[in-house]
């Protein structure tokens, strides 16, 4: 492992002058060890949240009310694959392959986002995913196109052309419902009242009890606070929801003149931590599923292995 102190000099300063001047890191260039395994946890675990991110819809798949809807369903799923490739790909520039990452994802050696460990047991859960869980992710993932890692910044830019489509179809969804039946608004009224407080967590801890956030706002990773992140999504979801209709189950949920936001209520952060350390409703579900899957296909890797060393050969 090379540390600051064992490297020439102007390979700091030129390090540090790129970061320095909000310019893009690229694979070639020299980088601290802890720069290169901050990005290898972050981009890793976001990679991973957005394959797991493909069960809690994908089980709406063969049940969506109406082929258009399950032609849509079926795109936004298939575009969280693409989005989990770009961003192994990302990781892959910086040493790790995939096989060490998905093994680290198995094993429980590196996370995955919280919010993919609760259920989605009824069809409104599909639009609220999209409304309110793109919804974060956009808050999150638009400054990160400007990540000082070149690799990871331009996944991100077409990452969230896509998200702003899924968080579209959500809302749409949603507001379809809307119009319909008393019972359908329940529904969509039951699934915003389970999702709400999970979504506001998908931002992290608060930014006193955030390890990570003050150094990778130095390296440029990362360009806001969690908390900063969670009030922006907060602000924008209001009147959002008030146009569509629902009630957000918040109610300490109040517009604050004086600091020109809005003000809400306490997030059961112990909620938040037994979920990201594996006690959630879902997270044997989801790692077991996950499992399965990398079994099953083995063999593919296997055949796509051997012929690509025949066709060097
Ligand atoms: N869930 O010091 P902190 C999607 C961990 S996919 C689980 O603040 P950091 C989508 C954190 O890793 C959305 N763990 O960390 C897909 C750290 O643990 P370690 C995924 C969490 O990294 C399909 C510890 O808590 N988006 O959009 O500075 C369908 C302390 O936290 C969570 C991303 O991954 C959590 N919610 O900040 C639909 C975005 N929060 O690693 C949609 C990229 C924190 O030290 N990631 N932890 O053991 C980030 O922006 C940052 O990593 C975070 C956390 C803001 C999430």
């Amino acid at each position: 492992m090379t540390t600051v102190d064992d490297v020439a000099p102007e390979l700091v300063e030129s390090f540090e002058t790129t970061i320095g001047h909000h310019d893009r890191i690229e694979p070639r260039d020299w980088m601290p060890e802890g720069y290169r395994r901050t990005l290898v946890r972050q981009i890793a675990q976001h990679a991973h949240s957005e394959i797991i991110g493909m069960q809690p819809e994908g089980n709406w798949l063969t049940r969506a009310p109406s082929l258009r809807r399950k032609a849509i369903l079926l795109a936004k799923v298939q575009d969280e694959a693409g989005h989990g490739l770009y961003l192994y790909s990302a990781c892959e520039t910086l040493g790790v392959s995939r096989q060490q990452l998905t093994e680290m994802l198995i094993s429980g050696a590196q996370k995955y986002s919280s919010i993919f460990n609760y259920p989605t047991p009824s069809w409104a859960d599909v639009g609220t995913i999209g409304w309110l869980v793109d919804g974060a992710a956009i808050c999150n993932q638009v400054p990160l196109c400007r990540t000082s890692y070149g690799p990871y910044g331009r996944a991100m830019i077409r990452i969230c052309k896509e998200e702003s489509f899924h968080q579209r179809q959500g809302y749409e969804l949603l507001m379809t419902m809307m119009r319909g039946t008393d019972e359908q608004r329940e529904m969509v009224q039951e699934s915003v009242d389970r999702f709400w407080w999970p979504a506001l967590m998908m931002f992290g801890p608060p930014d006193d009890d955030s390890p990570n956030t003050a150094q990778s706002m130095e390296w440029g990773i990362k360009r806001h606070t969690n908390d900063e992140l969670r009030q922006r999504f907060v602000d924008m979801s209001v009147p959002q929801a008030e146009a569509l209709g629902v009630t957000l189950p918040d109610p300490e949920l109040r517009w604050n003149e004086e600091r020109g936001a809005h003000d809400f209520g306490a997030i059961d952060w112990d909620e938040f931590w037994t979920v990201v350390k594996g006690g959630g409703p879902c997270n044997a579900q989801r790692i077991a599923h996950r499992k399965r899957a990398w079994d099953d296909g083995a063999w593919v890797r296997e055949a796509a292995t051997a012929f690509a060393r025949r066709s060097a050969s």
